[in-house]
Formats: structure tokens, C-alpha cells, sequence
């Protein structure tokens, strides 16, 4: 397979300007005919032929201004119309296979009806195309297909017309306004009923929101629609955006690649996404819907009105409206809260948490790869945490050095220069700068430049002189196989508080200054090393680095464990509270894993400050429940291994489960008092207040559940799951009773799998559950296999693959990296299974395995044979990417 290079960019030799698509649906062969109005593009090169991408499509016929065409050549890419005229009409009828079509990608089959997926590439399985996002054309959509098997018919934009045909048959007739690229093309055919509601936007229209589901799950879709009319009214309030259609309408799936797609006015969402009710949702499951229901609105002008030229370009929508839907969802959350401030710094800290666990360890990997990626052999792969999170960083950094107000100038412009275009990062970054009268030039790295920057920070205090000297160096580590240095020096935010002895902020002043300032100041760090000098400083501070994560960088500063643990206590910034104590306690955890990779860890090994330090942050009754359950949930097991110089699953895992255990019984009395103390009365709500309270009630159920005390918890986890009202408390008792254990364990089990087998979401829950449980006694490899022979799994559904094989490899790595290989084999052959049926997915689970080179020397090695495995049995360009950039 061939690389595709970004500075090999040119624009398309022809461009489309309206398509008339038509489509008889049938699930063996569904025939589609394509008109289209082409003329060559006055921007670029003179090319004779027309190319079409087109993949496993059969062409019926082909016309050119009305007569049949045969000058002309299929090969496996697509479709050459040889020596066409400057402007003219092409009409082409081919066939394709939705029934075997398990790629889910182009038009498929879900549960009997009709959906497509075109991002990135999927429109070229459904017709022949220029299928890349700078061609743009109004689309008209005939959809035809048998009435009783299909009543619903959807496209993207207006409904023109609908009736009534021989045969049993029905049509629609759509048209978008719009004018947009073919990978938002979208179609819905199938039994669909809808949850409808009208609104009025901001300037006076009426609009029709609609949420399509199986008639069965209509009763889960007030929370998506909720979130959708705040998305809609987020959007007017705090960008001025307004929605463009007369109808906006969300379709759910339950075989999906990923979470949802923002195609035109027609969004197709993973059920995961959409479904709620108390009893089948849990509090995160609700946050996440609101999440990528905003996220997939939002997309409607950033992505949609304004869209990328090419797929480098990627973060240019991505990057941009996950830092919106962090927004919409912290407003949301502080809008719903007592405590505003921190309701938002807990949003803060999950969205970093994920950043720092996911896109530092991708790199620091062989997939590393700059925000805009320089080159790929397949786009799919390059839907990454470092395009999506670190490009949400990227924008956020321009808010941070422009301000609210200079940010949203910035998209004002945008918009205003942009609307209808297919555009690039620059232009971004172009619009921002000048919106602002600000020279950007030097921000373009953070596009271009590959790793995690460290900063390392170095200070002085003078007392004589009063004075508090702070060195920024800003550089980067080797990472294994992949030694890359800076390019040149980043502009970095770098937000800094000092806290007195007292726990107080100062007023910082920096030298030249005429009097006190902000509490918190932002350094703008532009070049390889930098001195910033705070005056009339009265005693030595502790400083308080980075505040709410103003840049996407690792700080290195020496921090004593005392000093971490006075921020833990007094930081006024909460997101650095939580910082600080993550830092002490993932200190204390590799401590611990080095320990446990020579010696059995027994009695009591820790500092008792730091038990002592997190018994204050829990028994803190000014801090919301929400922050405590963050700060006493400990790093996870990835991203402890991922901090060691050669990852020890196996140490990290004991480490872990130790230092459970010893803050469970060293606590366990507040442990108790909380589980009583934090109990959510009256019907389930899923607001912030109480979301905070399940979840620090589950967090100290599940230490409980690992602590000395384990019939108390075994009674309070079967009364809660007897009881429970809803799937927060009920999957987290099932949780700890698996933990405990025994026949109530499986009691529990087999009570939620009668009471959910109708509903595929809990049943993903059920699995994920047990492929997540922290048992050291269990084998959990054959426990995998033996629930991959359940009837209700299947690798043709995603979200069931994600719910068993990907929880256990990323839930258990002390048991996947088992030292007999086995986890290796089972991902060797589900990799390969995957791999033809769904390549995505199984590009998505070969990546599992690409740190391998992180290991220790035993596991490396064998994990290096089941990457040769895999390597030699490969079909998909997919897999291959991933296996052949690992093994580089
Ligand atoms: N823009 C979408 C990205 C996407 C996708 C979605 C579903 C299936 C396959 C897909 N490939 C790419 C989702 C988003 O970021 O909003
Ligand atoms: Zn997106």
C-alpha cells in the first residue's frame, strides 16, 4: 500500500457541482444511479481524464452527456473516463452489496435496516466518486426500497417530497442546500420511530429535531434530545452560530465503527450515544451522550459550513469541536452546580486525564505523529487521540493567549472568510492571528511537531532581595525508536500561581512591574529557556505549575513529597490540587512497583502523610464530592506502566492492588462513613450533584470491597444492587460483588443477564464488567475465551468487541501480558478474525500491542513474534500500517 504525503497536496482537476443520486434499496444488491454536473477546476493542472475513486462496486452503465460511454477503464481504485470535455453531464448506475458489506463502512445492514458511513473514504463503496472533502456539491437523494420492510426513508437536508409506488414500494425525495463534501453524505432506511420536538432558534425560525430509534427504545431518547437543544442554544449564546436546516435529525445505530458522525443535518449516532434511561444508563454513559450529541452538532459549522481540504487537516474540525464540546459540557455542568468553579475543574480534569493516559503514551509510540499528520497509507488510523485530544489542547492555547473575547473574534473571521470553503490548519491560525492583530507565526509547530514537550522548571528564591526566580527550558525526550528533537522552540502558555506559607496566593508582580497583579499568571514561553522574575515575593513559595493544564506538556520540577502534599491541601487551583496529588500518589505507586519487582510487598510500607493527606482531601466537606472521588481514584495500570523506563504489568498491578488495599483499610472507617453519608434520595437524576455523590459512594463501595472489611462490603454491594434504581449503582454493587467473589458473585451475574437480555448496551456492561475485574486468583484469558463462545457475543458488532476484547487487554494488562503468552495469542487471532471483516476495528486492536518495544526484555520478545504473526497472515492496508510502523 501506498503513503499518502501531505506537501503532495493539489487541488481537485475537477469539481462537481451538483449530484442527483438515486437509490433502489435492496439488501443483496442495491442499484444506485449517479448524475452528476462536472467541469474542470480553473485552479488546477490541466489533466485530460476524470478519475473516480470507486471499491467493490459493479458499474452498470455509464453516460457522458447522455450517451453511453466507453472510453473508459475500471481497476480496484475506481473509475478513468478518458479525454472528457471542460464541463459535462456524467450519469453512471452501478451496484453494491450492503448485506455483505461487514465493514461497516459505505451502505450496510444494521438490524435489518439501511446506514451509511462516508468519513473518511466510505462514499467511494457506494458510488463512483471524487471522494475527497475539497470537492463540494448540493446533493438531491431519491431513496427507494420496499414500504412495509422500510417505512423510513432519510436523507440529509430538506424532505421535497415522499408517495407511494408499484410493487409494495415508497420514495423520498431529498435535497440538501448545502453544498458539502461526499464523506457527510448520509442515508437511514429501516422501522425508525422518532422522538420529535420544534424549537426557535435565536432569530425567530421554527425547526424540526428529531431522534430515530427502534420502536423499543423510544423511551430512551429525552436525554439526547435534551442535549441537542442545549447544544443548539450553547452554540447561538456562545459562538453565535445558529442552526442552518429546517430539520435536524439523529439516527441510532447499534453496529457502529465509533461514537457518531456528523453527516449534514442527518447525524448517525452508536446507540451508546444516544440511549438512556436510568435503569440502562450509567451517570458517565448520560455525560457522554450529551458530550457527543454536542460534539456532532457543533461539527454542523465547524467541520460542515467550514470543512477541511484534506484529510491532514483532520484536527482543523476535530481538534476544534472536541475543545468545543469540553465547553459546552463544563458550562453545562457549571450551570447545573453549587459550585461552578468546581464543577468545571472536574470536567477539566477528566478531559486531561484521558490526554495524558492515551495521547502522551501515542507520542511517545510509533504512531507519534504532529496534530497534522505529515503522511498515512490509511486515514482510518490517523482518527487519533493526538488529531482529537491534543488538537482540542491546541485550540484551547489560542483562547488562553487571546482571552475569551480575542478567541471568539478569531472565529468570527473565520466563519466570515471561510463559510462554504474547504480549508486548512493555516487558515485557522491565520483568521485567530489577525482577528487579534497578533503575530502567530511561531504557534504553527504545535501543527508540525511531533512528542510531548517537557518543560523543565527550575527556581530560586533570594530573600535578601524579596525576590522569586522561576527558569523555564522547554525540550524533548528520545522516545525508543523514534528519536526526534525539536524542530524549533514552541510558544507555550504556562500558567503559574506562588502559594505563602499559608496556603495564600500571592499577587504576582514580575520584575519592571508597577504593582501586584493576578493570582495567576500566564508566561508566554517562547523560546528554548526563559527567566521570569516575581518581585516583593515576602517568603520562599511553593509554585503552583501549569494551572488548569495551560499547555499540553510534561512539567519537571522537584517537588519534595511535603510540597506536593501542601498543594494537595492549599492550591487554589483545583485542577492542580488533583495534579499534585497524582503526582504524589503515582510517585509512591512506581516506588512501590520497583519494590515489587524484587520482593513481596507486605505490612506497611507507605508514608503515612500520604495516607494522611488523602484521609483530609476525603473527610473535606468544602470539596464536592465529585473532586474527592478524582483525587482518590488512582492512576490506572496503562498509565503506571507507561511512566516506568520498562513497563512491569505485573509489578504495576501488584503496586496497585497493594496501595488499594492499604488506603482501604487505613480509611475505612470514612470509607464507611462516606458510603452512608453520600446516598442520592428521590428518583434518579442525572445532574452534577448527584453524579458526584454515586460516584464517590461507588469509589468507596470498591474500597471497601478490597479492604479488610469484605463481609461488610459484600452486604452493603447486595443490598445496593437489590435495590438500586438505576445502572450507576447497579453496575457498580455487581462490580464489587464480582470483586468479592463467590456464589453471590454469580447470582449477580446471572440476575443482570436475565434482567438486561434485551438490552445490548447492559449486556456490553455484563461483559465488560467481568473482563475487568481485578481478581488475581482468576484466569482471566480463559474466562475471556469462554464468554467469547457466549451466544450473545458476536465480532461483528463493535461496541460487543470493545466491551470484552479491548476492556480486558486495556482493563488487565498484568493478565493479558501474562507471561505464557496466552493474552498475546488471543490478540494474535482476533486480530487476524477482525481483520477481514472489519478492518477499523482491527487496525484499532492491533494498536494495542504497539508498545511493545516499552517492555520488559521477556514480554518484548514475545510480543514482538505475535506482531510477526500477525504481519505474515495480513490482509488490510489498516493492520498492516499499524504492524509494519510498530515493528520499524
Ligand atoms: N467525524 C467522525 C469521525 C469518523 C467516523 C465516525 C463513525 C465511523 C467511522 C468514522 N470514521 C471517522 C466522528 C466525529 O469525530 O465526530
Ligand atoms: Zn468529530
Amino acid at each position: 500500500p501506498s503513503t499518502i504525503h501531505r506537501t503532495d497536496y493539489t487541488p481537485p482537476p475537477f469539481l462537481i457541482d451538483t449530484i442527483e443520486l438515486e437509490f433502489e434499496l435492496e439488501a443483496e444488491r442495491t442499484t444506485v444511479t449517479s448524475k452528476m454536473q462536472l467541469r474542470r477546476n480553473p485552479q488546477a493542472a490541466y489533466c485530460p481524464e476524470l478519475q473516480l475513486s470507486g471499491e467493490a462496486l459493479q458499474l452498470i452503465s455509464l453516460r457522458l452527456d447522455g450517451v453511453a460511454c466507453t472510453n473508459r477503464q475500471i481497476d480496484e481504485a475506481g473509475l478513468t473516463v478518458y479525454d472528457v470535455p471542460d464541463a459535462f453531464e456524467l450519469t453512471i448506475v452501478n451496484a453494491c452489496e450492503p448485506a455483505s458489506n461487514t465493514s461497516l463502512m459505505g451502505l450496510y445492514l444494521s438490524n435489518g435496516h439501511f446506514f451509511t458511513q462516508c468519513e473518511a473514504q466510505g462514499f467511494r463503496k457506494i458510488t463512483y466518486f471524487l471522494d475527497r472533502p475539497d470537492v463540494m456539491a448540493r446533493y438531491t437523494v431519491i431513496l427507494r426500497a420496499n414500504k412495509a420492510a422500510y417505512p423510513i426513508l432519510l436523507s440529509n437536508g430538506n424532505l421535497i417530497e415522499a408517495g407511494d409506488l408499484p410493487n409494495g414500494k415508497h420514495y423520498a425525495k431529498w435535497h440538501d442546500p448545502f453544498a458539502k463534501p461526499s464523506y457527510l453524505f448520509a442515508l437511514v432506511a429501516g422501522q425508525l420511530v422518532a422522538l420529535e420536538e420544534r424549537i426557535i432558534t435565536h432569530s425567530g425560525a421554527q425547526k424540526l429535531l428529531q431522534v430515530w430509534v427502534e420502536a423499543h427504545d423510544l423511551d430512551k431518547t429525552h436525554h439526547a434530545m435534551d442535549a441537542l437543544i442545549h447544544a443548539i442554544h450553547w452554540d447561538e449564546a456562545r459562538f453565535g452560530l445558529e442552526l442552518d436546516l429546517e430539520r435536524f435529525m439523529i439516527v441510532a445505530v447499534s453496529d457502529f465503527n465509533m461514537g457518531a458522525m456528523e453527516n449534514k443535518g442527518l447525524n448517525i449516532f452508536n446507540t451508546k450515544y444516544v440511549l438512556a434511561n436510568p435503569q440502562t444508563a450509567t451517570d458517565s454513559d448520560y455525560a457522554n451522550i450529551e458530550a457527543v450529541v454536542g460534539h456532532e452538532y457543533f461539527h454542523n459549522w465547524t467541520g460542515n459550513r467550514v470543512t477541511c481540504r484534506d484529510w491532514f487537516q483532520l484536527s482543523l474540525k476535530e481538534g476544534l469541536t472536541v475543545f468545543r464540546d469540553q465547553e459546552f459540557s463544563a458550562d453545562m455542568a457549571a450551570a447545573g452546580a453549587v459550585n461552578a468553579a468546581a464543577a468545571r475543574a472536574s470536567q477539566r480534569i477528566e478531559n486531561v486525564r484521558i490526554l495524558q493516559q492515551v495521547q502522551f503514551a501515542e507520542d511517545a509510540g510509533p504512531m507519534a505523529h504532529p496534530v497534522r499528520p505529515e503522511s498515512y497509507v490509511e486515514i482510518n488510523n490517523f482518527y487519533t487521540a493526538t488529531v482529537y485530544e491534543k488538537g482540542a489542547e491546541v485550540v484551547r492555547m489560542y483562547q488562553t493567549l487571546l482571552g475569551r473575547d480575542g478567541f471568539r473574534q478569531g472565529m468570527d473571521l473565520y466563519f466570515q472568510r471561510h463559510d462554504g470553503q474547504a480549508v486548512s490548519c493555516d487558515d485557522f491560525r491565520q483568521a485567530m492571528a489577525e482577528a487579534n492583530q497578533r503575530d502567530l507565526a511561531q504557534f504553527e509547530h504545535w501543527y508540525s511537531q511531533l512528542g510531548t514537550p517537557y518543560v523543565l522548571v527550575r527556581s530560586q528564591y533570594d530573600e535578601a532581595a524579596r525576590t522569586y526566580t522561576v527558569t523555564l527550558a522547554q525540550h524533548y525526550k528520545p522516545v525508543l525508536n523514534a528519536p526526534y528533537t525539536a524542530s524549533a522552540p514552541l510558544l507555550i502558555p504556562f500558567a503559574i500561581g506562588l502559594v505563602d506559607a499559608n496556603g495564600q496566593d500571592l499577587a504576582l508582580q514580575l520584575a519592571g512591574e508597577g504593582a501586584p497583579g493576578t493570582a495567576t499568571r500566564v508566561l508566554e514561553l517562547n523560546q528554548a529557556e526563559q527567566t521570569f522574575r516575581f518581585i516583593n515575593v515576602q517568603t520562599q513559595p511553593v509554585p503552583s505549575l501549569l494551572r488548569d493544564f495551560s499547555a499540553p506538556v510534561i512539567v519537571e520540577y522537584d517537588y519534595t513529597d511535603d510540597e506536593l502534599i501542601f498543594l494537595l491541601a492549599h492550591d487554589s487551583d483545583p485542577f492542580n490540587r488533583w495534579a499534585a496529588g497524582q503526582r504524589l500518589v503515582t510517585r509512591t505507586l512506581l516506588a512501590l512497583a520497583r519494590q515489587a519487582e524484587r520482593t513481596q510487598l507486605t505490612g506497611n510500607q507507605l508514608n503515612q502523610s500520604i495516607i494522611d493527606a488523602f484521609g483530609r482531601i476525603l473527610r473535606d466537606e468544602t470539596l464536592t464530592p465529585a473532586f474527592r472521588e478524582q483525587v482518590l481514584t488512582l492512576p490506572t495500570e496503562i498509565y503506571l506502566a507507561e511512566q516506568m523506563d520498562q513497563a512491569d504489568p505485573a509489578a504495576v498491578h501488584t503496586a496497585r492492588q497493594y496501595l488499594r488495599t492499604q488506603l482501604a483499610n487505613a480509611l475505612s472507617h470514612d470509607w464507611s462513613t462516606i458510603y452512608a453519608r453520600h446516598q442520592t434520595p428521590g428518583p434518579y437524576q442525572p445532574t452534577p450533584a448527584d453524579m458526584g455523590q454515586r460516584a464517590l459512594k461507588n469509589l468507596a463501595l470498591s474500597y471497601l470491597s478490597n479492604s479488610k472489611q469484605s463481609a461488610h462490603a459484600l452486604h452493603l454491594a447486595q443490598t445496593q444492587y437489590d435495590r438500586a434504581d438505576n445502572m450507576s449503582d447497579r453496575s457498580a454493587a455487581l462490580a464489587a460483588l464480582i470483586h468479592l467473589g463467590g456464589q453471590p458473585a454469580q447470582a449477580a451475574l446471572a440476575d443482570f443477564y436475565q434482567r438486561f437480555e434485551n438490552e445490548p448496551l447492559a449486556i456490553d456492561k455484563w461483559f465488560a464488567l467481568q473482563a475487568t475485574q481485578q481478581r488475581a486468583e482468576m484466569d482471566l484469558i480463559k474466562l475471556v475465551r469462554t464468554l467469547m463462545h457466549h451466544p450473545a457475543f458476536t465480532l461483528k458488532n463493535p461496541n460487543r468487541v470493545r466491551a470484552l476484547i479491548f476492556s480486558f487487554i486495556s482493563g488487565n494488562p498484568a493478565q493479558f501480558h501474562a507471561t505464557n503468552g496466552s493474552g498475546y495469542a488471543l490478540w494474535v487471532e482476533q486480530v487476524l478474525a477482525l481483520d477481514t471483516l472489519n478492518p477499523q476495528l482491527a487496525a484499532r486492536l492491533a494498536r494495542l500491542l504497539e508498545r511493545w518495544r516499552k517492555f520488559t526484555p521477556a514480554l518484548r520478545e514475545q510480543m514482538h513474534e505475535a506482531l510477526e504473526t500477525v504481519l505474515a497472515s495480513v490482509h488490510s492496508k489498516d493492520v498492516r500500517e499499524i504492524i509494519d510502523k510498530a515493528l520499524i
